[in-house]
Protein backbone atom coordinates (compact mmCIF):
# COMPACT_ATOMS: atom_id res chain seq x y z
CA UNK A 1 0.00 0.00 0.00
CA UNK A 2 1.02 3.62 -0.73
CA UNK A 3 0.87 6.15 1.26
CA UNK A 4 -2.01 8.39 2.34
CA UNK A 5 -1.08 12.00 1.90
CA UNK A 6 -4.64 13.82 2.78
CA UNK A 7 -7.84 13.42 4.37
CA UNK A 8 -10.76 15.63 4.29
CA UNK A 9 -13.12 15.91 7.07
CA UNK A 10 -15.99 17.58 7.43
CA UNK A 11 -16.80 19.28 11.37
CA UNK A 12 -20.29 17.95 12.52
CA UNK A 13 -23.52 20.60 12.65
CA UNK A 14 -25.85 20.83 15.39
CA UNK A 15 -28.43 19.01 13.23
CA UNK A 16 -26.45 15.60 14.01
CA UNK A 17 -29.40 14.72 16.55
CA UNK A 18 -31.49 14.17 13.61
CA UNK A 19 -29.12 11.95 11.84
CA UNK A 20 -30.46 8.62 10.24
CA UNK A 21 -29.89 5.71 12.44
CA UNK A 22 -30.89 1.94 13.21
CA UNK A 23 -30.20 2.37 16.56
CA UNK A 24 -33.05 4.94 18.13
CA UNK A 25 -32.54 3.12 21.28
CA UNK A 26 -28.68 4.24 21.44
CA UNK A 27 -30.48 7.80 21.86
CA UNK A 28 -29.61 11.48 19.97
CA UNK A 29 -26.01 12.33 19.69
CA UNK A 30 -25.12 15.18 21.82
CA UNK A 31 -23.63 17.79 19.47
CA UNK A 32 -21.56 19.19 22.04
CA UNK A 33 -19.60 15.75 22.55
CA UNK A 34 -19.82 15.39 18.73
CA UNK A 35 -17.99 17.83 18.35
CA UNK A 36 -14.78 16.96 20.85
CA UNK A 37 -14.88 13.58 19.47
CA UNK A 38 -14.49 15.11 16.09
CA UNK A 39 -11.27 17.52 17.52
CA UNK A 40 -10.05 13.84 18.92
CA UNK A 41 -10.42 11.97 15.49
CA UNK A 42 -8.80 15.33 13.57
CA UNK A 43 -5.66 14.89 15.75
CA UNK A 44 -5.31 10.79 15.90
CA UNK A 45 -5.16 11.35 12.05
CA UNK A 46 -2.51 14.43 12.08
CA UNK A 47 -0.17 12.28 14.01
CA UNK A 48 -0.70 9.82 11.47
CA UNK A 49 1.33 12.19 9.20
CA UNK A 50 -1.83 13.26 7.25
CA UNK A 51 -2.65 16.69 6.07
CA UNK A 52 -6.22 17.43 7.83
CA UNK A 53 -8.52 19.10 5.02
CA UNK A 54 -11.63 20.85 7.49
CA UNK A 55 -14.92 21.60 5.82
CA UNK A 56 -16.73 23.64 7.78
CA UNK A 57 -20.07 22.40 9.38
CA UNK A 58 -23.60 22.22 7.40
CA UNK A 59 -26.35 22.57 9.60
CA UNK A 60 -28.66 21.65 6.29
CA UNK A 61 -27.65 17.58 6.13
CA UNK A 62 -27.78 16.27 9.60
CA UNK A 63 -25.35 13.17 8.22
CA UNK A 64 -22.80 15.79 6.27
CA UNK A 65 -19.86 14.89 8.87
CA UNK A 66 -19.72 11.72 7.06
CA UNK A 67 -17.75 12.32 4.43
CA UNK A 68 -16.78 8.86 3.53
CA UNK A 69 -20.40 8.61 1.44
CA UNK A 70 -20.03 11.33 -0.66
CA UNK A 71 -16.96 10.60 -2.77
CA UNK A 72 -14.44 7.69 -4.06
CA UNK A 73 -11.10 8.77 -3.93
CA UNK A 74 -8.66 6.86 -5.34
CA UNK A 75 -4.92 7.40 -7.05
CA UNK A 76 -5.83 7.77 -10.20
CA UNK A 77 -9.50 10.06 -9.78
CA UNK A 78 -12.60 10.97 -7.62
CA UNK A 79 -15.89 9.58 -8.12
CA UNK A 80 -18.37 11.80 -6.78
CA UNK A 81 -21.36 9.46 -5.01
CA UNK A 82 -25.14 9.21 -5.34
CA UNK A 83 -26.51 8.75 -1.67
CA UNK A 84 -29.48 5.78 -1.85
CA UNK A 85 -30.10 7.60 1.35
CA UNK A 86 -32.31 10.94 0.08
CA UNK A 87 -31.81 12.80 2.31
CA UNK A 88 -27.86 12.81 1.81
CA UNK A 89 -27.83 13.07 -1.83
CA UNK A 90 -27.65 17.18 -1.34
CA UNK A 91 -24.35 16.62 0.38
CA UNK A 92 -22.50 15.67 -2.88
CA UNK A 93 -24.03 18.77 -4.43
CA UNK A 94 -22.23 20.95 -1.81
CA UNK A 95 -20.00 23.61 -3.18
CA UNK A 96 -17.12 23.72 -0.71
CA UNK A 97 -17.09 19.79 -1.23
CA UNK A 98 -16.77 19.74 -5.09
CA UNK A 99 -13.87 22.74 -4.58
CA UNK A 100 -12.09 20.69 -2.45
CA UNK A 101 -12.20 17.62 -4.09
CA UNK A 102 -11.02 19.77 -7.56
CA UNK A 103 -8.23 21.18 -5.72
CA UNK A 104 -6.69 17.48 -5.47
CA UNK A 105 -8.12 15.92 -8.51
CA UNK A 106 -8.17 16.41 -11.99
CA UNK A 107 -10.47 13.84 -12.79
CA UNK A 108 -13.20 14.03 -11.19
CA UNK A 109 -16.70 11.15 -12.57
CA UNK A 110 -19.99 11.00 -10.83
CA UNK A 111 -22.65 8.34 -10.49
CA UNK A 112 -25.56 9.49 -12.18
CA UNK A 113 -29.48 8.44 -11.61
CA UNK A 114 -30.88 6.10 -10.97
CA UNK A 115 -27.34 5.01 -9.88
CA UNK A 116 -27.18 4.60 -5.96
CA UNK A 117 -23.64 4.71 -4.20
CA UNK A 118 -22.42 5.15 -1.03
CA UNK A 119 -18.67 4.63 -0.19
CA UNK A 120 -18.92 3.51 3.26
CA UNK A 121 -20.25 0.37 0.40
CA UNK A 122 -16.16 0.39 -0.98
CA UNK A 123 -13.05 -1.41 0.91
CA UNK A 124 -10.04 -0.70 -1.29
CA UNK A 125 -7.77 -3.45 -1.03
CA UNK A 126 -4.60 -2.37 -3.41
CA UNK A 127 -5.83 -2.50 -6.96
CA UNK A 128 -9.10 -4.24 -6.08
CA UNK A 129 -12.07 -2.71 -5.00
CA UNK A 130 -14.40 -4.56 -3.03
CA UNK A 131 -18.21 -3.16 -3.60
CA UNK A 132 -21.26 -3.86 -1.23
CA UNK A 133 -24.89 -4.17 -2.92
CA UNK A 134 -26.94 -2.83 -0.10
CA UNK A 135 -30.03 -0.99 0.43
CA UNK A 136 -27.55 2.15 -0.30
CA UNK A 137 -25.96 0.73 -3.34
CA UNK A 138 -27.84 -0.49 -5.85
CA UNK A 139 -27.30 -2.76 -9.13
CA UNK A 140 -27.28 0.66 -11.22
CA UNK A 141 -24.46 2.34 -9.13
CA UNK A 142 -21.96 -0.50 -8.89
CA UNK A 143 -22.25 -0.96 -12.99
CA UNK A 144 -21.29 2.54 -13.00
CA UNK A 145 -18.83 2.64 -10.60
CA UNK A 146 -17.44 -0.62 -11.80
CA UNK A 147 -16.91 0.93 -15.71
CA UNK A 148 -15.06 3.51 -14.43
CA UNK A 149 -12.36 2.30 -11.74
CA UNK A 150 -11.96 -0.05 -14.78
CA UNK A 151 -11.05 1.96 -17.19
CA UNK A 152 -8.31 2.89 -14.84
CA UNK A 153 -7.33 -0.66 -14.78
CA UNK A 154 -8.71 -1.62 -11.35
CA UNK A 155 -10.31 -4.68 -10.68
CA UNK A 156 -14.11 -4.31 -9.04
CA UNK A 157 -15.77 -7.02 -7.45
CA UNK A 158 -19.52 -7.37 -6.02
CA UNK A 159 -20.44 -8.28 -2.59
CA UNK A 160 -23.87 -8.66 -1.22
CA UNK A 161 -24.79 -7.68 2.03
CA UNK A 162 -27.43 -9.04 3.71
CA UNK A 163 -27.61 -7.53 7.21
CA UNK A 164 -25.44 -4.63 7.32
CA UNK A 165 -25.77 -0.95 6.47
CA UNK A 166 -22.60 -0.77 4.90
CA UNK A 167 -19.73 -3.56 3.58
CA UNK A 168 -17.72 -1.47 5.99
CA UNK A 169 -19.84 -1.93 8.67
CA UNK A 170 -18.73 -5.44 9.04
CA UNK A 171 -15.11 -5.42 7.14
CA UNK A 172 -12.39 -3.51 6.66
CA UNK A 173 -9.01 -3.91 5.45
CA UNK A 174 -5.88 -3.01 7.28
CA UNK A 175 -3.40 -4.01 4.93
CA UNK A 176 -0.64 -6.83 4.80
CA UNK A 177 -3.42 -8.77 4.02
CA UNK A 178 -4.87 -8.20 7.35
CA UNK A 179 -8.81 -7.88 7.15
CA UNK A 180 -11.20 -7.25 10.14
CA UNK A 181 -14.33 -9.39 9.64
CA UNK A 182 -17.38 -10.10 11.22
CA UNK A 183 -20.91 -11.53 11.30
CA UNK A 184 -22.04 -12.54 7.80
CA UNK A 185 -18.85 -12.32 6.00
CA UNK A 186 -16.98 -14.22 8.75
CA UNK A 187 -17.30 -17.58 6.70
CA UNK A 188 -17.77 -15.91 2.64
CA UNK A 189 -15.44 -17.57 0.51
CA UNK A 190 -14.91 -14.15 -0.95
CA UNK A 191 -13.06 -13.11 1.70
CA UNK A 192 -11.27 -16.90 2.35
CA UNK A 193 -7.47 -15.27 1.68
CA UNK A 194 -6.91 -12.99 3.83
CA UNK A 195 -5.89 -13.25 7.37
CA UNK A 196 -9.08 -13.13 9.04
CA UNK A 197 -9.09 -11.22 12.43
CA UNK A 198 -12.88 -12.28 13.60
CA UNK A 199 -14.56 -9.53 15.24
CA UNK A 200 -16.58 -10.80 18.33
CA UNK A 201 -20.21 -10.42 18.39
CA UNK A 202 -19.98 -8.14 21.52
CA UNK A 203 -17.23 -5.94 19.40
CA UNK A 204 -18.97 -6.13 16.25
CA UNK A 205 -19.13 -2.17 16.10
CA UNK A 206 -15.16 -2.29 16.10
CA UNK A 207 -14.48 -4.06 12.72
CA UNK A 208 -15.10 -0.55 11.50
CA UNK A 209 -11.00 0.78 12.15
CA UNK A 210 -8.79 2.41 9.47
CA UNK A 211 -5.76 1.68 8.37
CA UNK A 212 -3.39 5.27 8.09
CA UNK A 213 0.05 4.70 7.13
CA UNK A 214 0.96 2.34 9.57
CA UNK A 215 -1.20 3.41 12.40
CA UNK A 216 -4.81 1.95 13.18
CA UNK A 217 -7.30 3.69 14.42
CA UNK A 218 -9.28 1.81 16.87
CA UNK A 219 -12.73 2.74 18.32
CA UNK A 220 -12.41 3.60 22.33
CA UNK A 221 -14.02 0.57 24.38
CA UNK A 222 -13.25 -2.17 22.26
CA UNK A 223 -10.37 -3.83 24.37
CA UNK A 224 -10.53 -7.16 22.46
CA UNK A 225 -10.04 -5.71 19.16
CA UNK A 226 -7.17 -3.04 20.57
CA UNK A 227 -5.33 -6.07 21.68
CA UNK A 228 -5.80 -7.97 18.52
CA UNK A 229 -4.81 -4.87 16.03
CA UNK A 230 -1.73 -4.53 18.58
CA UNK A 231 -0.92 -8.33 18.60
CA UNK A 232 -0.53 -7.63 14.63
CA UNK A 233 1.76 -5.15 15.33
CA UNK A 234 0.56 -1.74 14.40
CA UNK A 235 0.66 1.21 16.41
CA UNK A 236 -3.05 1.68 17.23
CA UNK A 237 -4.15 4.68 18.43
CA UNK A 238 -8.16 5.07 20.41
CA UNK A 239 -10.67 7.45 19.52
CA UNK A 240 -13.83 7.45 20.77
CA UNK A 241 -16.51 7.54 18.38
CA UNK A 242 -19.89 6.77 21.00
CA UNK A 243 -21.81 9.60 19.54
CA UNK A 244 -21.79 8.97 16.22
CA UNK A 245 -22.23 5.36 16.76
CA UNK A 246 -25.51 6.32 17.59
CA UNK A 247 -26.68 6.87 14.24
CA UNK A 248 -24.53 4.52 12.37
CA UNK A 249 -21.00 6.23 12.34
CA UNK A 250 -17.68 5.10 12.46
CA UNK A 251 -14.50 5.87 12.06
CA UNK A 252 -13.74 5.37 8.28
CA UNK A 253 -17.71 6.93 7.83
CA UNK A 254 -15.84 10.48 8.99
CA UNK A 255 -13.13 10.94 6.45
CA UNK A 256 -12.01 10.90 2.58
CA UNK A 257 -8.56 9.36 2.78
CA UNK A 258 -6.33 9.40 -0.40
C1 LIG B 1 -26.39 7.16 7.53
O1 LIG B 1 -27.29 6.40 7.89
O2 LIG B 1 -26.19 7.43 6.36
C2 LIG B 1 -25.53 7.82 8.59
N1 LIG B 1 -26.31 8.06 9.76
C3 LIG B 1 -24.33 6.96 8.91
C4 LIG B 1 -23.39 6.84 7.75
C5 LIG B 1 -22.27 5.91 8.02
N2 LIG B 1 -21.33 5.96 6.94
C6 LIG B 1 -20.48 5.00 6.62
O3 LIG B 1 -20.54 3.91 7.18
N3 LIG B 1 -19.65 5.22 5.64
Amino acid sequence: MGHFKNVIVRIPGAGISEGITSNPELGKPVYENALVQHEHYVEALAKCGVKVNVLPPNNDFPDSCFMEDTALCTDKCAIISRPGAQTRQCETKLEDFRTMLESFYGNIHEIKAPGTVEPGDIMMVGDTFYIGKTARTNDEGFRQIKEILENYGKTVIQVPVEKMLHLKTGVNYLEDNNLLISGEFIDDPMFAKFNKIVVPEDEAYAANCIWVNGTVIVPKGYPKIQEAVEHLGYKVLLVDTSEYRKIDGGLSCLSLRF
